[in-house]
């Protein structure tokens, strides 16, 4: 019998990164991923499997082996803390930075200082490597607003073009780290299902590799 796989993709921006690496790999979904209401698909090869999910959803699906592989961004592979899977190739889409950002020209203040973010593991512990005191605020979404309307002296985020803090008069303060989605494997499943897995990592090593078109 041979092994089947399932990979856990996410929604949103990394999917449209996603679908031309899939395609390089010769992995083609049954349904449109963009229109279809499904959350399970079949694709043209018979071994694998696709499930669509919340791009932080996906670690936790691969460390309890709901689905042998998947793309998520380092951001959320960060925050989640990795238990149960392995990362094991940069797919470099989806790129981004993770920043401390503030309003523009607004000194930060002295003392224990109010972080709004989406990401509060990661921030808990880049502040405590500084040797800062901060009160952690979690949000889920649209943290600009936080620094505007008094909530937070600093955000914690996402940013690509910089265009979004720039429209909302902010400015990023210190950079924490670089991001980009990455394909990671259910640690059981790289033992009990190894050749398939590793033929599947190999394929999306080419697809990386080769040029876009
Ligand atoms: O929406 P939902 O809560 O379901 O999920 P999600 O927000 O996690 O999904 P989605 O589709 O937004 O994808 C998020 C993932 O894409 C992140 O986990 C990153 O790995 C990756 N990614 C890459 C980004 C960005 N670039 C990015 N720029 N995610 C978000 N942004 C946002 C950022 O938060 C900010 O609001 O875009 C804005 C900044 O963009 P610029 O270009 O104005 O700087
Ligand atoms: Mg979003």
């Amino acid at each position: 019998m041979p092994e089947t796989l399932t990979i856990a993709l996410a929604k949103g921006r990394i999917l449209d990164e996603t679908l031309p690496l899939l395609a390089r790999a010769g992995i083609e979904p049954s349904d449109d991923l963009n229109t279809s209401r499904k959350l399970v698909f079949s694709t043209n090869q018979p071994t694998i499997n696709l499930v669509l999910i919340r791009s932080a959803d996906v670690p936790t699906y691969v460390q309890y082996g709901a689905a042998d592989i998947g793309i998520a961004g380092k951001d959320v592979l960060l925050e989640h803390g990795g238990e149960g899977l392995y990362e094991r190739l940069d797919l470099k889409i989806a790129r981004c930075r993770l920043v401390t950002a503030g309003i523009v020209g607004k000194p930060v203040p002295r003392g224990r200082l109010k972080v709004a973010t989406k990401y509060p593991e990661i921030t808990r512990q880049y502040f405590l490597e500084k040797g800062q005191q901060v009160e952690l605020i979690k949000l889920y979404g649209s943290m600009e607003l936080a620094p505007i309307v008094g909530l937070a002296d600093l955000i914690v985020d996402l940013v690509d073009t910089g265009n979004t803090l720039k429209a909302n008069g902010l400015v990023a303060i210190d950079h924490i780290v670089d991001i980009s989605s990455r394909l990671i494997v259910n640690r059981a499943s790289l033992k009990m299902k190894n050749q398939a897995v590793k033929e599947l990592v190999e394929k999306f090593e080419q697809a990386v590799a080769e040029p876009s078109a």
